[in-house]
């Protein structure tokens, strides 16, 4: 099976809203760099019917995050135009088991490239930040997979809304920052951003080392999704997600069918 016809899979069952079997347990050998050369096939698929690249996203930055999900190393996907919300609406049609989680969104203004960058390039390159959802939703079954089967899934992206305000990198120390997530009222994570690498600027740093191997960059515009904070929770229809960043606002978001 080429790398190609495996993308094309993950493609189709992204598109349709079906679950799949682990790539991995159907085809033998598949490294983390055939995982790669997936999620880039997979991207393209996208970019020729019309979409556009607007940023990139690490995963698996966090405890809470590796633990849950049995994989102990970072990683990182594409963030398509189609991928953002416009309002804190979510609808659950055409996802196939989706779950919630909170983030850190840097936005750029600067190129960011290289394997020698620091954190002192990432903020004189960074516009603002701001609180985040992410929305993820495997395509695998059970949302269980392997680092390789993540990585050739984009990284389980799905979609992520920004909060409307958005703020100087300087204003709060991100790493301090806690955030609180509820569904109808009741909590179900805690958690606090130096869950993330120890600080959210960490996971930017580490985002443009692994792009920076593939001759890739942060572009200036582009966003970048830290890490989740807290574990992901599912959601269903009629939940009412509130996502409380400490100091910098909430995101309430409605899911429905
Ligand atoms: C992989 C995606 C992880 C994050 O923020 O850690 C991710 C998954 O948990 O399905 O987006
Ligand atoms: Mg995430």
């Amino acid at each position: 099976m080429s790398l190609d016809a495996i993308a094309e899979e993950i493609h189709r069952h992204q598109v349709n809203a079906q679950a799949l079997e682990k790539i991995t347990e159907r085809y033998e050998g598949l490294t983390v760099a055939d995982a790669y050369a997936i999620q880039q096939r997979l991207i393209h698929r996208y970019l020729a019917a019309g979409d556009a690249l607007i940023g990139w996203k690490m995963g698996l930055t966090s405890k809470a995050k590796q633990q849950s999900v049995g994989v102990e190393e970072a990683i990182y996907g594409h963030l398509l135009k189609s991928m953002e919300l416009s309002s804190p609406e979510l609808s659950l049609s055409g996802l196939i088991h989706p779950r919630i989680e909170p983030e850190i969104a840097f936005v750029f203004k600067r190129r960011l490239a290289g394997e020698d960058v620091t954190a002192r390039d990432v903020w004189l390159a960074t516009e603002c930040v701001v609180p985040a959802v992410e929305v993820i939703d495997s395509r695998y079954r059970n949302f269980s997979f392997t680092l390789v089967d993540v990585i050739a899934d984009n990284a389980s992206s799905a979609k992520f809304y920004l909060f409307p305000q958005a703020y100087s990198p300087y204003q709060f120390a991100l790493n301090q920052v806690g955030v609180v997530m509820t569904r109808n009222g009741a909590v179900e994570q805690t958690g606090a951003g130096a869950a993330v690498l120890g600080h959210p600027v960490l996971s930017v740093v580490e985002q443009v080392r692994m792009l920076s191997r593939i001759g890739r960059a942060i572009e200036p515009g582009m966003v970048v999704l830290t890490g989740g904070i807290t574990e992901a929770i599912h959601v269903h229809d009629g939940d009412d997600i509130s996502v409380a960043f400490d100091g910098m606002g909430e995101i309430h978001l409605m899911i429905h069918a």
